[in-house]
């Protein structure tokens, strides 16, 4: 088969990982397809954890044994332990499929090169896909390699600043930073996080929904606020989307001991559903922001996109949870006397950082 072929079915593969983008966590999103005589036969992805992986999927769909000669792509390497599912290994070798290009190795420590081995001790012809593929099927999966890695969940903070770097036009009030494909873009990453979070001063302020609203129809990550004293559910703020809307059993309060003192808005909270979680308050009397890994892990929640709220912003940073930014900018210039100034970020380093212009917005994302 000539490099180019391969190129193409190897993008194939990630095109079929997308498909399962935003609803396979913990579980990473793979692509594979079955070629026979250089025609694609079968596909297949992996839509959700519990359910089958994608070289199943694709095993599956063919309805039949592969031809002899038959190749399989995947975009990650096969996995070679029964978690919630048995072994893709086993499964591509009682198929009889006796070549796979894989598209990246699966940083799992339970599998990372393990499956790669049994298959080429099983006389399986094994070929990993060129390195600029590699790291693009790897940088998919950035929430799951994280977590998998480091055991910890993967908090992302989202800023939209303008070119002066200001995250408001008037403080206190909604503003409009950037323009329709980078907001279209952060969709897609609230499509992509299993959960958000954002401070009770952006619910009082802006009244947000935090679905992804996106072509294809309205999704709704789990919700967290972070409210030390209930603020967000006194009578005067009583409508907040967020509590009302038809996922609001999607939403949670991190809250502390004053807020749970505040017997009015634990009541509120009840008749409307929320649940709320207590979190250890600091010198402040704020949400110490440090216990957020451990509440997130104790939630089962693998990675958290950070939106809205300055003063969440600049804690986030100073407590160094976040390790993963994605940073808009705007061509913008907000000047007037109550711009808001978000937190200073020329010094942070962004390692690999992947930028991408958003019609007048640049978007600059990656790991800190
Ligand atoms: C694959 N193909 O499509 C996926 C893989 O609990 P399980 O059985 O779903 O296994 C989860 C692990 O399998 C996950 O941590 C990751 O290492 C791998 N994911 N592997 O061969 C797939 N989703
Ligand atoms: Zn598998």
């Amino acid at each position: 088969m000539k490099d180019s072929e391969k190129k193409v079915l190897f993008d194939r593969t990630l095109e079929l990982a997308r498909k399962g983008w935003g609803s396979t966590h913990p579980n990473p999103m793979v692509g594979a397809l079955i070629v026979e005589n250089g025609m694609v036969v079968a596909e297949g992805c992996h839509h959700q954890a519990g359910f089958p992986h994608a070289e199943v999927e694709a095993i599956r769909s063919l309805g039949r044994l592969p031809k002899e000669g038959a190749a399989m792509f995947v975009s990650l390497e096969p996995c070679s332990t029964s978690g919630r599912t048995p072994p893709c290994v086993q499964s591509i070798l009682n198929a009889g499929i006796k070549h796979v290009y894989i598209g990246a190795t699966d940083p799992n420590p339970s599998h990372a090169g393990r499956g790669i081995e049994i298959l080429r001790q099983s006389g399986v012809h094994t070929e990993m896909a060129p390195e600029e593929f590699q790291s693009r099927a790897t940088r998919i999966n950035f929430i799951f390699n994280h977590y998998i890695t480091v055991q910890k969940p993967l908090i992302a903070l989202k800023l939209a600043e303008s070119s002066n770097g200001m995250i408001a036009e008037h403080s206190g009030k909604p503003s409009r930073v950037t323009e329709e494909k980078a907001r279209l873009n952060m969709m897609q990453w609230r499509r992509l996080f299993p959960a958000i979070c954002v401070g009770s001063g952006t619910v009082l302020s802006d009244n947000p929904s935090l679905t992804a609203r996106l072509p294809e129809g309205t999704f709704c990550p789990i919700r967290l606020v972070l409210d030390s004293r209930l603020s967000t559910f006194d009578y005067a703020n009583s409508n907040r989307a967020i509590y009302s809307d038809e996922f609001s059993s999607k939403t949670k309060v991190i809250t502390t001991s004053v807020g749970l003192n505040n017997k009015h808005a634990v009541d509120r909270a009840k008749k409307l559903g929320i649940t709320l979680i207590e979190g250890t308050k600091d010198e402040n009397e704020k949400i110490k922001l440090s216990e957020l890994p451990r509440i997130l892990k104790e939630l089962r929640i693998t990675a958290l996109y950070c939106e809205g709220g300055a003063k969440i912003a600049h804690s986030l940073l100073a407590d160094g949870v976040v390790r993963y930014l994605f940073r808009y900018q705007s061509p913008k210039k907000f000047d007037g006397p109550d711009a808001l100034a978000g937190p200073k970020l020329n010094n942070l380093k962004i390692k690999d950082s992947i930028i991408q212009k958003l019609g007048e917005d640049i978007l600059t994302h990656g790991f800190l």
